[in-house]
């Protein structure tokens, strides 16, 4: 498909000139990180070529192109995943391999670009896969952060955090495009003069500071179609001495000041998931990414077009949560400010191509900003916010005549605060939740009064994951399997793999699945071997927890369930069990202290577990320092079991959930988020289901009556667990090392309500979930035909049907075919 591009020779001689020109070596000196490099850069050869070429066919196809606005991009490496998508990925090992170089071990030697937090971020990675494979015009805009998520060290099982330098050796597949740099301003003070020609009023900002916006464009490769499109970016830059206002020429304290702006709006990611922070600095970089991408989106549009005000017509604006909402504002600000459209015009402009797309219902993550910081930080953006929310109120005061709650409730600015959420709906064309159940209970209980208001605008779009990343290039046994029996047409149509389907009976191919479980369970015993030191059985059950560390995620509660399967397993050494590893894999947010306790706790049950001979090995518990994007490849494709256990109605969707159903693990979890249509594609026989739904836990929400403490007395077994907590058991006789997750559980002088989470009202029925996952997994046939299953149902799950929803309902976009690039 890439013609002679890749082959062998030629691509052998590339990466041999590459090492010399950078490096001044030959390849046999080249270290693993040169070789890195210079590979890269080989690939980068070919992909600039058809970069070119996509770009030149939508200029020609004058074609309407979404901006994906996001503050996380989470990609995870680039290298292994380009050469999958250009369908290179074997000539390449291949001719490596001719060189005594082995790809997985250069694969290793990139940095995981770690832009983001969690789901949110990976979901924007994925739809970017998805969005050049499927041939959809695209730009991806974010902040091109100098430290990405924190490294996660684990130190006397407590996480420690270090920085994560991943542009240390320079990041090859990156282009700096100077050119296309933009100016972004803060504070100062607003001026209102009126144009003496026109009788327009002008808004002059004054004694601001600013600082410059560079891109970095990223390659984003289509699967086997020459498509290209871009991540780009945004560093920040102080604006020179020379280009500073007449008043400001020499102003050496301005310019350090400046200076070190520039530094810090870029410096780190901010590694909350679900939790709103309210830094400034927070804030400053919402504005900043934002105005610079609006800035360019409009200049690229206006090279071609002449009527700024049919911009909706060529472009769409997809907000990744509230985090880039500024966009409302501030698209109204160079709508009227620069390009002198009117109030109305400007709105009818932004409200047309901004969509907004929630995802959590979690009271905490919701973003409010001070008004004075707000107004303080964006004295014009502030005043456009007052405007929208002002004509927005007489809007609701004429629905609702003198009904002041629904104003309270709807108003954007409220209680000193702006209030984003409110700003988004009532400013896009559309909100979207990311699973069904999602989207139920935001039309019904968070956002009833909004969607009362605006029913034409909410919509569901269930998330999904590329199965390029997730099964193609993390699962290549399966993979190439999977192609052997049904061809290879599932790698750009998932639903294809609905054609596993009659293979579940068929006992062969059933044997050939698990035996491919089987070596990437070795596969991951090795990794753990590496780097935990700890040997696991790959005949065990491989049961894995692998998420962001978060109360309502319940790590908690599946760390008490296996307290208690010790204690049952010391009690009753004769007792039949089936040999379990239990895999952790979670970051807990710096701040976030009932988190960091939790992985603690995992970490000394471990200690005490694995060394404990008198169990001879039927349980052991390994928690995975750093998890990321490259190690949860391998955790895929090795799970036998799915742990989803959040407490129903507080995840929004889950995607983890659905890359271990793509590689045949089973979901033991709660009717939450997409957990519901997972148990929906492959029945609920091929799922363990437990605990409260999502309408028991808000009706307790809402009007009381769970008590934990009834539990705790009333179950020997659960309060032995919990007073373990207590007692030293796990903590070398420290008493209190665990008494804040003791008291979250118990303790009403604590908390305003115990057990926030329920999990001691499930507890009961998770562990009896756990105990059938146990019965099935024992017979052999049942599980296999389960697990197969599991994999055969996923079709509904890849990002590229999400992605076809977003664009057939919100995006409206055009397929734009593009001619391979290598004639450029
Ligand atoms: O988004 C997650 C939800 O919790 C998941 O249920 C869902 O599947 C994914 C994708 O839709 N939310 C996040 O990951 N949120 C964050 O990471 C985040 C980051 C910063 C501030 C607030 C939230």
């Amino acid at each position: 498909m890439y013609g002679k591009r890749f082959e062998k020779e030629t691509f052998k001689t590339a990466v041999k000139d590459n090492v010399k020109t950078l490096y001044r070596k030959t390849i046999d000196e080249a270290t693993p990180q040169q070789i890195f490099q210079a590979v890269s850069y080989a690939v980068k050869e070919v992909i600039i070529d058809d970069w070119l070429a996509t770009q030149k066919a939508y200029d020609e196809a004058d074609a309407k192109t979404v901006y994906y606005m996001s503050m996380e991009f989470l990609m995870g490496r680039a290298l292994g995943n380009n050469l999958i998508n250009m369908t290179a990925y074997g000539e390449v090992k291949e001719a490596l391999a001719e060189m005594n170089i082995d790809l997985n071990v250069i694969e290793d030697e990139e940095p995981d670009p770690a832009l983001g937090n969690g789901g949110l971020g990976r979901l924007a990675a994925c739809f970017l896969d998805s969005l050049s494979t499927l041939n959809y015009p695209a730009y991806g805009c974010g902040i091109r952060y100098r430290y990405g998520m924190f490294k996660q060290k684990i130190e006397n099982g407590y996480q420690v955090e270090e920085p994560d330098n991943w542009l240390k050796e320079g990041n090859p597949f990156e282009l700096r495009r100077e050119e296309y740099a933009k100016e972004v301003r803060f504070g100062g003070n607003i001026r209102f003069e009126k144009d003496p020609e026109t009788g327009k009023d002008i808004f002059i900002q004054e004694n601001y500071e600013s600082v410059l916006a560079i891109p970095y464009d990223m390659p984003i490769v289509g699967y086997g179609n020459h498509v290209v499109n871009t991540l780009r970016v945004w560093d920040a830059k102080a604006i020179t001495d020379f280009q500073l206002d007449e008043f400001d020429r020499g102003n050496y304290h301005k310019a350090v000041e400046q200076e070190n702006l520039a530094k810090l709006i870029v410096d780190v990611l901010y590694p909350n998931d679900n939790h709103y922070s309210g830094k400034e600095l927070r804030l400053k970089q919402q504005y900043f990414f934002i105005s610079a991408s609006l800035q360019a989106m409009i200049a690229k549009y206006k090279k071609r077009h002449s009527d700024i005000r049919k911009l909706y017509e060529k472009v769409v604006i997809q907000m990744n949560d509230t985090h880039p909402t500024v966009a409302v504002p501030e698209l109204m600000r160079l709508l009227i400010d620069e390009e002198g459209l009117n109030w109305e015009e400007a709105w009818e402009v932004t409200s047309k191509t901004c969509a907004y797309t929630n995802h959590t219902i979690m009271a905490e993550a919701l973003e409010k900003w001070p008004i004075d910081l707000f107004s303080r930080l964006l004295p014009r953006i502030y005043q456009i916010v007052q405007e929208i929310d002002r004509r927005f109120l007489i809007q609701v005061r004429a629905k609702y005549p003198g009904n002041e709650e629904k104003v309270k409730k709807m108003a954007i600015l409220m209680d000193g605060q702006v209030r984003m959420a409110n700003m988004a709906i009532i400013s896009g064309f559309s909100v979207n939740g990311v699973a069904k159940l999602h989207t139920e209970i935001l039309k019904h209980q968070e956002l009833k009064d909004f969607y009362e208001m605006f029913p034409e605008k909410f919509n569901n779009k269930t998330n999904g994951i590329t199965q390029r990343r997730f099964l193609a290039h993390g699962n290549p046994l399966l993979a190439g399997w999977i192609t052997d029996r049904i061809g290879d047409g599932w790698i750009t149509d998932l639903s294809k793999i609905a054609n596993l389907k009659p293979l579940v009976n068929d006992e062969q191919a059933r044997r050939e699945f698990m035996q491919i479980k089987y070596k990437n369970k070795v596969r991951l015993a090795e990794y753990i071997k590496k780097h935990n030191g700890i040997e696991v059985d790959p005949r065990s059950i491989f049961d894995v927890q692998v998420k962001r560390l978060h109360e309502y995620k319940r790590q908690f509660l599946n760390i008490l369930h296996i307290m208690y399967l010790y204690n049952q397993i010391k009690e009753h050494p004769e007792m039949s069990f089936y040999p379990r590893t239990f895999i952790f894999g979670a970051k807990a947010a710096a701040g976030y202290q009932r988190a960091k306790e939790t992985i603690k706790l995992i970490n000394s049950v471990a200690d005490v577990v694995n060394n404990d001979r008198s169990i001879n090995g039927k349980l052991k518990i390994v928690f995975i320092e750093d998890y990321r994007v490259s190690n949860a490849e391998l955790l895929f494709a090795a799970a036998d079991v799915s742990e989803q256990i959040s407490t129903a109605s507080k995840e929004a969707s889950g995607t983890g959930n659905m890359k271990f159903m793509l590689n045949g693990a089973p979901t033991l979890g709660t009717m939450d988020g997409a957990n519901v249509e997972i148990v929906q594609e492959v029945g609920e026989d091929n799922a363990f289901i437990f605990g409260l739904s999502s309408q028991e836990v808000i009706d307790y929400e809402n009007h009381g009556g769970y008590n934990p403490l009834d539990i705790y007395f009333n179950d020997w077994e659960l309060k032995r667990v919990i007073d373990q907590l207590m007692d030293g058991t796990y903590a070398n006789g420290d008493h209190d090392m665990y008494k804040n997750l003791y008291n979250s559980l118990l303790n009403t002088q604590c908390t305003a309500r115990p057990d926030v989470y329920f999990i001691l009202k499930d507890f009961r029925s998770y562990a009896e979930a756990q105990k059938k996952v146990e019965q099935a997994y024992r017979d052999e046939q049942r599980w296999s035909k389960m697990a197969l299953l599991n994999t055969a149902c996923s079709g509904k799950f890849s990002s590229d049907r999400t992605i076809e929803e977003y664009v057939e309902d919100i995006w409206k976009l055009e397929k734009i075919q593009v001619p391979s690039g290598q004639f450029f």
